[in-house]
């Protein structure tokens, strides 16, 4: 069956979308995103022994992870999560610094691999950017993740992880992005040989009870007007989620907001916190004791706070939680934070009066005229 027909086929919302909702292919493609987290799964698995023989045969100095916009986010959630689970240093940059200024990104003596993540294989940046990566690197390796086969920057990869159960008619990425995500911390689950590729089917269930359990409160806190501004906070393996969430907010709903490391926040933007802000919260495993003290100091200033964590924590130090309770340890249940801070983003922008799907000033993908830049 075609994969676009089937995760778009409405049958898989019954029972999701409210039925006072438009019919929204953006609010469609979250509702339906487990279903293309099952498909990267699958991607990754029959790549396995490809991507075991890169890790084998290649003497990498270093992982470098590029992409543009939401890819680039992307790209800051992957590059600790590869750091942290395979040894060697690991660096996100957007591919305009990558192709702007190499020597700030590539030290002259290094073999790096190049991991190239974009949803449409299309942006020009990411493709300059490989080209002049190749040109440099004579020994080098490409490992691009996308949802389309048959583009520019697949034709340059040595390696690719193509989801096309990603694809999705929104210009915002939602389904594209967690997937890819999905398909990143599978083959970093694959190349760290620490545990099993098979226990991540538990994101599909888990996946599905997060959307329908917290789908109402999404929608509560996104129809909430008395919220004027929104802060997300998030460090190490979240920090780039956190960015991802915050681009979701301006692009549907065109709100203040902004993204920040958790401890940051005190140092100097927590200023602008009062009763008309809600602080966002994407704990992590080690560093909850922290991120929950900052958490409580803003709600002590008026913030509202929303907690998404793997284990429930203290109603009396967020307003309100969301609880995957996954049993995955962090390096594979990144996605999990997802969903909700996508609704977020939606219900705020409709709450507004604004379409979703036509965020306003952008297009899907960003191609620059040759000669133009
Ligand atoms: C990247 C991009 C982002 C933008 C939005 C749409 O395209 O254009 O720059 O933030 O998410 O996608 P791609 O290289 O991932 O196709």
């Amino acid at each position: 069956m075609d994969p676009q027909k089937h995760l778009q086929d409405e049958s898989a919302l019954a029972g999701l979308a409210p039925a006072d909702q438009p019919t929204s292919h953006t609010l469609n493609e979250i509702l339906t995103q487990p279903l293309a987290w099952q498909a990267a799964l699958e991607s990754v698995a029959h790549a396995q022994s490809a991507l075991k023989k890169l890790w084998l045969e290649k003497r990498f100095s270093e992982i470098l992870v590029t992409g543009c916009g939401s890819t680039y986010y992307l790209s800051l959630a992957v590059a600790p999560l590869l750091q942290q689970q395979l040894g060697l240093r690991a660096r996100a940059m957007p591919a305009s610094e990558l192709l702007l200024f190499p020597k700030t990104v590539v030290s002259s003596d290094s073999l790096p691999l190049l991991v190239t993540i974009s949803r449409s294989g299309r942006t020009s940046e990411t493709i300059r950017a490989t080209q002049a990566y190749k040109a440099a690197q004579q020994e080098g390796f490409v490992l691009n993740i996308g949802c389309y086969n048959e583009t520019e920057l697949v034709a340059l990869s040595d390696l690719a992880l193509i989801i096309q159960e990603g694809q999705e008619q929104s210009v915002v990425q939602t389904r594209s992005f967690s997937s890819m995500l999905v398909a990143a911390q599978a083959a970093s689950t694959i190349l760290a040989n620490e545990s099993q590729l098979s226990q991540m089917q538990i994101l599909l269930t888990t996946g599905w009870q997060i959307i329908s359990t917290y789908h109402d409160l999404a929608r509560q806190l996104g129809q909430n007007s008395s919220f004027e501004r929104f802060y997300f906070l998030g460090s190490g393996l979240q920090y780039g989620l956190a960015c991802e969430a915050n681009l979701k907010m301006k692009e549907m709903s065109l709100s203040v907001s902004e993204a920040f490391h958790f401890m940051e926040f005190r140092h100097g933007p927590m200023s602008m916190v009062d009763e008309h802000t809600l602080v966002v919260g994407l704990l992590s495993e080690t560093a909850s004791s922290y991120e929950l003290a900052v958490l409580r100091e803003m709600r002590a200033l008026g913030a509202q706070t929303l907690a998404l964590t793997e284990h429930p924590v203290s109603t009396q130090d967020v307003d309100y939680q969301v609880c995957f309770r996954s049993g995955l340890p962090e390096t594979q249940r990144s996605v999990l934070y997802l969903p909700v801070l996508q609704l977020l983003g939606y219900y705020r922008a409709i709450a507004r009066g604004h379409n979703p799907d036509q965020p306003h000033n952008l297009t899907a993908v960003i191609v620059l005229e040759p000669g133009n830049n």
